[in-house]
């Protein structure tokens, strides 16, 4: 099998989005969510063969376009990662709403926003648009709730830790600084991504996690690590664990939603306030909370998340399954 896929490639505050522009396959189902499921059943050599080394790497991400499934939407967005499909990505939407404008691939109905249907749901871009060139974009993203609080483990090299789940468009293992953890400002990238595999190892072990709307939408596969920012003026900072052995370098859309549900929840964050992001390279998200609305049992934030993200290159390249032994990538 011999497959040439034309992407355009860019990066949302740091952490890469390969946009696949021509090349992508036909889904069955009617929904973004059905397509995903298709996606992942029948096409997700195309996914390894993108997103891992050698033509891509740990922290590659990235978009296929789609017809949406009725006329409330724009455009239907499937995610894919080195992680997998995502139900929801942010850094992802921020950037494929970028490049997509950029390169004339959408036009929005009404000039300024995009109404998308992800996998998770409805997401809506609002964007600043200067001499052709898409300077920010926010996003209005599904609704956030903290799933539970004060849960705690026994970390294999940190011991006993307390964490919350929240979630964003995806589920995430928040751990504060506490006794046994200071904060991620503390550590290297390495331990972090060592320890986030073990707490993910631990984390499956107990209550299982799973949308009350959508079953599709399970398991805690992301941990967020947090910690003092760089630049004071910021209110917080992250390490969002993604995939194997990836960091996010952007402030994490996702996760910076689940952090504000939490926070909301906690009664530390309330509509009206600022919520500077600070990523592990320091680029920051603004978040907000528009509003708020029920999910399931859980009393939910719709978030606003504002970034930026800049286009660099097209990238032709052919998943050749026949002539290369590494065509479906690898992971070291
Ligand atoms: O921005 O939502 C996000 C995200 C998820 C995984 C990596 N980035």
């Amino acid at each position: 099998m011999r497959k040439t896929f034309f992407c355009i490639d860019g990066h949302t505050c740091g952490n890469p989005v390969r946009l696949v522009a021509g090349g992508g396959p036909i889904l069955e189902g009617q929904t973004m969510r059905e397509k995903r499921l298709f996606f992942l059943e029948h096409y997700d050599w195309i996914r390894k063969g993108l997103m891992f080394e050698p033509r891509g790497h740990d922290m590659m991400s990235g978009s296929i376009l789609y017809p949406p499934s009725n006329k409330d939407y724009d455009i239907g967005v499937l995610f894919i990662e080195t992680s997998g499909c995502l139900p929801m990505c942010g850094h992802g939407t921020i950037g494929t709403v970028t490049i997509a404008l950029e390169a004339g691939l959408i036009t929005p109905a009404v000039p300024g926003t995009l109404r998308l249907e992800t996998p998770a749901g409805l997401v809506i871009a609002t964007y600043k648009e200067q001499k052709g060139k898409i300077k920010s974009v926010k996003l209005i993203n599904v609704p956030s709730f903290l799933a539970a609080g004060d849960l705690t483990v026994s970390h294999p090299e940190l011991g006993q830790l307390t964490f919350d789940v929240a979630y964003g468009g995806n589920f995430y293992a928040i751990v504060d600084p506490q006794q046994n953890f200071s904060g991620m400002q503390d550590y290297t990238s390495l331990d972090i991504i060592r320890w986030s595999r073990q707490m993910r190892e631990v984390v499956a072990k107990g209550p299982d996690f799973v949308h009350p709307e959508d079953a599709a939408i399970q398991g805690v596969h992301h941990i967020m690590w947090t910690g003092k920012p760089l630049n004071p003026k910021n209110t917080a900072r992250n390490a969002v664990f993604y995939g194997d052995k990836a960091i996010d370098r952007s402030p994490c859309g996702t996760g910076t939603s689940a952090r504000m549900a939490q926070l909301h929840a906690r009664g530390k964050l309330q509509k009206g306030d600022a919520f500077i992001h600070e990523s592990i390279i320091g680029s920051t998200f603004t978040g907000t909370i528009e509003g708020t609305c029920q999910v399931g049992d859980f009393e939910a934030i719709i978030p606003g998340i504002e970034g930026w993200a800049r286009v660099f290159g097209q990238n032709t390249i052919t998943i050749d399954t026949d002539d290369d032994p590494l065509a479906l990538g690898f992971s070291v």
